[in-house]
């Protein structure tokens, strides 16, 4: 059963289908009214955020409208401009996807821009929905939150049980108070804002950069480049952490169901079955498959193998989900390689 769609038509009014272009529309006061839910999406030109979009156009929901904010419509760090957006769109309810997102080597970099721009746009975007009576507010925390030294499998009670991997603390304390907040808003002014955690995700709209992205989306670029080049396919690491992924448009079913049906303001983990996890070795070998790479294939161990696992349960989630089918995935790789050779000229890199 997906739960995302109930097959109804939908009017997205409030923005145009076009990424670029919706960033520069100045939308209709798009008020919600009781038969009608303006959701404002932050984040939506991004991974999460585009494949929402997808399926939103491809599945309609009855009763919704939707607003796909880019930074091109607000910098969510200036409260001003968060104000400014709200008026325009006049949501009835907001998915906070937006932050500033890397992977493992862009963290160690980055600790302090991790944290401040993080935790600026999540403290200006709750405040404002505090202010204009947005009671429905779907924040995103991630499983890198977790600490790192801790019990297997981790589950939803364990993410303030001791420090995050350090590698990423700038990034995992600025969304650990995601958390924080929404229990202070929600015990204070009787709100109902919640949040998500999700695991690693990959698809189409990725940031395809080699030294900021992700490693899904870091090693297709540079298989790709060692195909093109006839030169080795160097993997960062050992190749022997483990992770699990989950493609990003199953993401974006999930988030939409969590939007509509989710009413725990407790947050709940997102992600594929334990037992889908997977090596950073695996991820590699399914790429050179996906992308048919006949070259060498090494592992730089002189490069940091980061937090070794995160092994999350989605028991909360199952327990609500039990028949949701995630994309196996090596069709989820298949499609995201695909996708990037065919759009190499254009895509975020
Ligand atoms: P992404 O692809 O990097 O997209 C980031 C989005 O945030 C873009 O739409 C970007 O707008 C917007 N943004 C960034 N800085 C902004 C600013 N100052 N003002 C306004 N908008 C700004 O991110 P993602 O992977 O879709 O992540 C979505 C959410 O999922 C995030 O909250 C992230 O923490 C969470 N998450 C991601 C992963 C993962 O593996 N990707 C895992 C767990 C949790 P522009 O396009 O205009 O730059
Ligand atoms: O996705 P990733 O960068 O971040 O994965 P994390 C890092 C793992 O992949 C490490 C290996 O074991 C790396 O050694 N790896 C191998 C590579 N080759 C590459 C490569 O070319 N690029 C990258 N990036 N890694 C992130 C957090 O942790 O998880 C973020 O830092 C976020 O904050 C994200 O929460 C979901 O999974 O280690």
């Amino acid at each position: 059963m997906d739960p995302s769609s109930n097959g109804a038509p939908l009017s997205i009014a409030a923005a145009p289908i076009d990424a670029a272009a919706a960033a520069n529309a100045t939308p209709a006061a798009a008020a919600s009214s009781p038969t009608k839910t303006v959701v404002l999406v932050t984040g939506g030109t991004g991974l999460v955020g585009q494949a929402l979009r997808e399926i939103v156009e491809a599945d309609p929901v009855e009763g919704y409208e939707w607003y796909f904010a880019g930074s091109k419509d607000a910098d969510l760090t200036d409260a001003a401009a968060v104000a400014a957006l709200f008026d325009r769109v006049k949501p009835g309810a907001c998915l906070h996807l937006a932050a500033y997102v890397g992977g493992l080597f862009a963290n160690m970099t980055h600790r302090v821009e991790f944290w401040r721009r993080n935790v600026a746009m999540q403290d200006a975007v709750m405040h404002c929905c505090h202010e204009r009576g947005v009671r429905r507010l779907v924040s995103c925390l991630s499983t890198c939150v977790f600490p790192d030294k801790t019990t297997y499998p981790i589950d939803e009670t364990m993410i303030h049980d001791g420090p995050p991997h350090s590698s990423n603390e700038g990034y995992a304390y600025a969304k650990r108070m995601v958390d924080v907040q929404n229990r202070m808003y929600n015990s204070q002014h009787g709100h109902e804002f919640t949040a998500v955690i999700p695991t690693n995700i990959f698809g189409k709209f990725d940031n395809f950069s080699v030294s900021d992205g992700h490693v899904i989306p870091g090693l297709i670029h540079k298989c790709y480049l060692a195909k093109k080049n006839g030169e080795a396919f160097v993997v960062s690491g050992s190749g022997k952490p483990l992770r699990q992924f989950v493609f990003s448009k199953d993401l974006a079913r999930l988030m939409l169901w969590t939007l509509r049906e989710y009413k725990e303001t407790d947050p709940i983990i997102l992600s594929v079955d334990e037992e889908d996890e997977v090596s950073i070795a695996d991820v590699a070998n399914a790429i050179v498959s996906a992308m048919d790479f006949k070259g060498e294939v090494v592992f730089d161990t002189s490069r940091a193998d980061g937090q070794f696992k995160k092994t999350a349960s989605n028991k909360k989630l199952r327990k609500y989900l039990p028949d949701f089918k995630f994309t196996p995935f090596e069709d989820a790789l298949k499609e995201t390689v695909e996708w990037f050779v065919a759009n190499y000229e254009t895509v975020r890199k």
